[in-house]
C-alpha cells in the first residue's frame, strides 16, 4: 500500500500494516525472541495485543489488561498472580489510573501461554494501547452502592464487546488517530473523572426519565488538556443506545479526525475544527437517528469518594471494604491473597478504583472482624494516614521512557514523612506525575506534581512543576500549573508550606528533651 508523504511516522506504519496483524505473528514473534523482531513491531504494534515492549527494562514486557468497570474474580485474579510470580523478582502488578491492571517482568516466549491462560478465564488485553479506546471506566461501585442511580456494568461490558469484537480485536476500530478515552458514570460523585474522557457518560434526569448526558473531547497531553464539553446529547441507559452512540462518534474520529500532527490528533481537536454543531450533525447521521438533546442538568451532585474504608451497601446486611494499596503496586503474593480474602469473606469479587485502590465487595456483617484481622490489611490498610490516603502516582522512571523522574518510590516516602510531620485535618488528594503526558492526573489532584527536570548549583536533577486547583466529583475542574521547576530534593517544605496554607494542616508538636 502506498503512503502518502504528508502522514506522520505513526499513521505510515500503522497504513503499511495495521497493528491487530501482530495478533496472528505472535506465536512466530514468540519463537523468534523478541530481539529479532521488527523495530516497529516490537515498540509499536505489539501494544495493539497490549504487550508493551519496555526500552529501560529490554526483554522484560508490560502487559496491560483491560478490566470494563475494573471488575475482576478471584479466578481471574489467581491466574494474573501466577503469571507474576513466573518472574520472581521482577514480577510485579499495577493498578492504573483507568481502574485497570498491568503486569511487568513478562518474557514475549510466555505470552501465547499467558494469553491461552487469560483467554479460559475470560481475560483479554487487546488494543489496550497505541491509537486504540483504553479500559472503559465506571463506578467501582456499580451494583453495590445504594445511592447508585444506573448500574452501569453491563454497559461497559457492551461497549468494550463492540470496540473488540468480545476480545477478540475488531479491525474496525484499530486504526484511530489517536487513543481514545471512554467512562460511563452511574453514581452521583463522578468516580471515574468523567470531565478528562473523550466520551462519557454522565446520569441525567429527561423529565421523569433517567438516563445519560453525554460529554465529549476531554483530554490530557502534553500540549494542551481540556475537560469535556457537552455532546448537547441525551440518551437513555441501554445498550442499545449507548454501544450505537460510541459506535458512532469512534467513526466519525477515525474517518474525519485529524491525523497529520500527533500533537493535535485527539477528539477534542476535530470538535475545535468542525465546529460543536457540524460534529454533533456527522455522529447523527453515523447514529442513524435523532438524538435527544440533553438534560439541563446532570445529577452529579456529590463530593467524590474515596471508597476506603468499611461501607455498607445496597444489599442488607453486606458492606463493601476499600483497602489502600499504595500507589497501586502488588506482588503476586498481595495478589494471591486477595483473591484468598474476596473468596473467604467476600463473593469472589475484586474491584479496582481510578485511585489505584481496591474494594472487596459483599463482606457479611459476621465476616468484618474476622476480614480486619487478616495480615493483608496491615499492608493494605482500610484506615491509611490522610496523605498516603489519596495519593495516585504513574508508574515514573521505573519503567516508563518518557518518565523524567523517578515517581512511585518517591510519592510514598515523600507522603510518609508529610503524614510523620503534620496533623492533615482533611483528605489532600496528591497526584504524581513523571512526564508532561499526565497519565497520573496532576489536574485533577489537589496538589499535582508533574516531574520535569531542573538545574541546581549547576547540576541538572529531578524535579516538579506544581499544580493545584483541580476539584472533582461535582463541579470537577481542571488545575493549573502554580509552581514550576522544584528540585524532587527541596519538594518536602514546599509541599509542608501548601498543605499548611491552603489545607489547614498543622505541624506536629515536637518533643524536645
Ligand atoms: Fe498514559 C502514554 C502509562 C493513564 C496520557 N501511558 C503512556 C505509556 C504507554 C507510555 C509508554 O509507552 O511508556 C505509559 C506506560 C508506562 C508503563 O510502563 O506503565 C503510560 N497511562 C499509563 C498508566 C499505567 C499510568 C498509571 O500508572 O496508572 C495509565 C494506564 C491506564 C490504562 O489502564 O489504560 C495511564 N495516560 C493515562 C491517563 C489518565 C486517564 O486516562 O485518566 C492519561 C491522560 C488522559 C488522556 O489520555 O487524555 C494518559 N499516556 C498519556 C499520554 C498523552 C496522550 C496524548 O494525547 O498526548 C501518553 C503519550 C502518548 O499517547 O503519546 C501516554
Ligand atoms: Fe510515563 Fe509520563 Fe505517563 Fe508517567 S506520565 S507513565 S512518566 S508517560
Amino acid at each position: 500500500m502506498s503512503t502518502s508523504p504528508s502522514l506522520n511516522k505513526f499513521e505510515k506504519f500503522k497504513a503499511e500494516k495495521d497493528g491487530l496483524a501482530v495478533k496472528d505473528e505472535l506465536e512466530d514473534f514468540a519463537a523468534m525472541g523478541w530481539e529479532a523482531l521488527d523495530k516497529t513491531d516490537l515498540e509499536h504494534r505489539l501494544k495493539w495485543l497490549g504487550i508493551f515492549y519496555r526500552p529501560v527494562t529490554p526483554g522484560k514486557f508490560m502487559v496491560r489488561l483491560r478490566l470494563p468497570n475494573g471488575i475482576l474474580t478471584t479466578e481471574q485474579m489467581r491466574v494474573l498472580a501466577t503469571v507474576v510470580q513466573r518472574y520472581g523478582e521482577d514480577g510485579s502488578a499495577d493498578i492504573t489510573t483507568r481502574q485497570n491492571l498491568q503486569l511487568r517482568g513478562i518474557h514475549l516466549e510466555d505470552i501465547p501461554d499467558i494469553f491461552a491462560k487469560f483467554k479460559a478465564v475470560g481475560i483479554t488485553s487487546i488494543q489496550s494501547g497505541m491509537d486504540n479506546v483504553r479500559n472503559i471506566t465506571g463506578s467501582p461501585v456499580a451494583g453495590i452502592d445504594g445511592n447508585e442511580l444506573i448500574d452501569t456494568r453491563e454497559l461497559v461490558q457492551a461497549v468494550q464487546d463492540m470496540i473488540t469484537n468480545a476480545g477478540e480485536g475488531n479491525p474496525a476500530f484499530t486504526n484511530l488517530p489517536r487513543k481514545f478515552n471512554i467512562a460511563i458514570e452511574g453514581g452521583r460523585d463522578n468516580a471515574v473523572h468523567a470531565e478528562i474522557n473523550d466520551i462519557a457518560f454522565v446520569p441525567a434526569y429527561q423529565g421523569d426519565e433517567l438516563g445519560f448526558n453525554v460529554l465529549v473531547g476531554g483530554f490530557f497531553s502534553a500540549k494542551r488538556c481540556e475537560a469535556a464539553i457537552p455532546l448537547n446529547a441525551w440518551v437513555p441507559p441501554t445498550i442499545e443506545a449507548v454501544v450505537p452512540l460510541c459506535r458512532a462518534i469512534l467513526s466519525v474520529f477515525r474517518d474525519h479526525g485529524p491525523r497529520a500532527n500527533r500533537q493535535k490528533s485527539r477528539l477534542m481537536w476535530l470538535i475545535d475544527e468542525l465546529g460543536l454543531e457540524q460534529f454533533r450533525a456527522l455522529v447523527v447521521a453515523e447514529f442513524g437517528q435523532p438524538l435527544a438533546a440533553a438534560a439541563d442538568h446532570d445529577e452529579i451532585d456529590w463530593d467524590k469518594r474515596d471508597h476506603i474504608g468499611i461501607h455498607p451497601q445496597l444489599q442488607p446486611g453486606y458492606s463493601f471494604v476499600g483497602l489502600h494499596v499504595p500507589v497501586g503496586r502488588f506482588d503476586a503474593e498481595a495478589m494471591f491473597e486477595l483473591a484468598r480474602l474476596a473468596e473467604v469473606y467476600g463473593n469472589g469479587e475484586i474491584r479496582l478504583t481510578v485511585e489505584q485502590n481496591v474494594i472487596l465487595p459483599f463482606i457479611a456483617q459476621e465476616n468484618l472482624d474476622a476480614l480486619l484481622t487478616e495480615p493483608l490489611l496491615q499492608r493494605f490498610s482500610i484506615a491509611p494516614k490522610p496523605v498516603a490516603r489519596s495519593l495516585v502516582s504513574c508508574t515514573g522512571a521505573q519503567f516508563c521512557n518518557f518518565a523524567l523522574v523517578e515517581t512511585k518510590q518517591r510519592a510514598v516516602a515523600i507522603a510518609a514523612t508529610l503524614d510523620e510531620r503534620l496533623e492533615t485535618p482533611q483528605r489532600v488528594r496528591i497526584h504524581w506525575t513523571g512526564c508532561p503526558n499526565s497519565c497520573g492526573q496532576p489536574q485533577v489532584a489537589d496538589i499535582g506534581l508533574m516531574g520535569t527536570k531542573v538545574r541546581k548549583d549547576g547540576k541538572t536533577v529531578e524535579g516538579v512543576d506544581i499544580y493545584m486547583g483541580g476539584t472533582v466529583g461535582k463541579d470537577a475542574q481542571l488545575g493549573t500549573c502554580v509552581q514550576k521547576g522544584i528540585p524532587c530534593e527541596d519538594l518536602i517544605p514546599v509541599l509542608e508550606n501548601l498543605m499548611v496554607e491552603h489545607f489547614g494542616a498543622k505541624p506536629r508538636q515536637t518533643v524536645t528533651l
